[in-house]
């Protein structure tokens, strides 16, 4: 064969396997962690995403799920870090883990700020959570859409909780920022900064007698088995989860792809959320009788028992609103005003 025709050949070759080229690039598997397994709303979003990415890219580009925060043995407050050196491919995080990189995702745990999911969909759905994006996106990570772990309701093992004076003296367990250490202690508490992993052996000690974790978390991980019989509605802060893919690994795909991997997040988010409400955002919140069944006492606090804890921790709010930064800050509580 002549040289040109070689090259020919050879070129029209490689068009046509230009597909298998970029799948050859592609890695055999992608590493997605989460905090929590399938049995929770958090890791069952990550199956839902998983699942429509392997449909619509045929296998292309096949997510293992590491919950646990295996990748970072379980210290999730060192995640966000391991996403950008590619240690971790790709996540669906809490803002509360992601905060001491990140502090305008303390946003979601001023105090207060956000008093029923309405609020919380008018800042990951409004231009708050475009501001956050950009700011993902500048740190090296590619945000692609919001989750949600849920508000964050009060449990210990030692009391019925109704008023700040009732915290006095109890041990609690916090994660992430000096946010949280800073709301609790204003409140009279004794908090205590410990991952997930180790809080859970912690409660059944009775190392610490209190946390503070949305309702699904509660059911899912038993903590009624662990002691912790009364809870108290507050809805004092909700952290949001991200769904984001390392810088690298989403410039290794084709366009194409991208937008299916997008996709996917934008639709397992939106799936996600729903789970993480259920049983709670409906008449009657079924959910909380069914907790009640379980031998926990449930409180509900009146508006004016609610108001307590709010001027507790209103100078926590402020000073760290200007932490946080007051412009975007003010940006949320218009979005928060101006809601449906
Ligand atoms: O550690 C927690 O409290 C949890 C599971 O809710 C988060 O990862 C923020």
């Amino acid at each position: 064969m002549q040289r040109r025709h070689l090259f020919a050949a050879a070129a029209a070759i490689a068009l046509a396997a230009t597909g298998a080229v970029h799948a050859q690039n592609y890695k055999p598997e992608y590493k997605v962690s989460t905090v929590v397994g399938p049995a929770f709303p958090w890791g069952k979003g990550a199956e839902i995403w998983i699942d429509l990415v392997k449909q619509r890219t045929n296998g292309r580009i096949n997510m293992k799920l590491y919950p646990g925060v295996s990748l970072v043995q379980g210290d999730q407050t060192r995640e966000f870090t391991a996403i950008r050196q590619g240690i971790i491919d790709m996540a669906i995080g809490s803002t509360i883990n992601w905060s001491p990189q990140i502090k305008e995702l303390n946003l979601f745990s001023l105090p207060f700020l956000m008093p029923d999911y309405k609020a919380i969909d008018a800042l990951t759905q409004g231009p708050v959570g475009k501001d956050l994006f950009a700011i993902l996106e500048k740190q090296g990570v590619v945000p692609l859409a919001w989750g949600e772990n849920g508000y964050r309701e009060l449990t210990n093992s030692k009391r019925e909780i109704r008023k700040p004076d009732d915290l006095k003296g109890l041990k609690i367990r916090v994660v992430g920022s000096p946010l949280f250490l800073d709301t609790f202690r204003a409140l009279g508490a004794n908090p205590t900064q410990m991952s997930w992993a180790d809080a859970q052996p912690a409660f059944a000690s009775g190392a610490v007698d209190g946390q503070e974790n949305p309702m699904s978390i509660f059911t899912a991980a038993k903590l009624h088995t662990v002691g912790q019989k009364y809870v108290t509605m507050w809805g004092y802060v909700a952290d949001p989860l991200v769904f984001v893919v390392n810088k690298e690994v989403w410039e290794s795909w084709t366009p194409a792809d991208r937008e299916i991997v997008r996709q996917a997040a934008i639709d397992a988010g939106k799936q996600q959320i729903a789970i993480a409400r259920k049983g709670l955002d409906e008449p009657g919140q079924p959910l909380l009788k069914e907790i009640e069944g379980m031998g926990v006492r449930v409180t509900r606090l009146a508006p004016a028992e609610r108001e307590e804890f709010v001027k507790s921790t209103r100078a926590v709010y402020e000073q760290w609103k200007k932490q946080i930064g007051t412009d975007l800050v003010t940006k949320a509580e218009q979005s928060i005003a101006a809601r449906k």
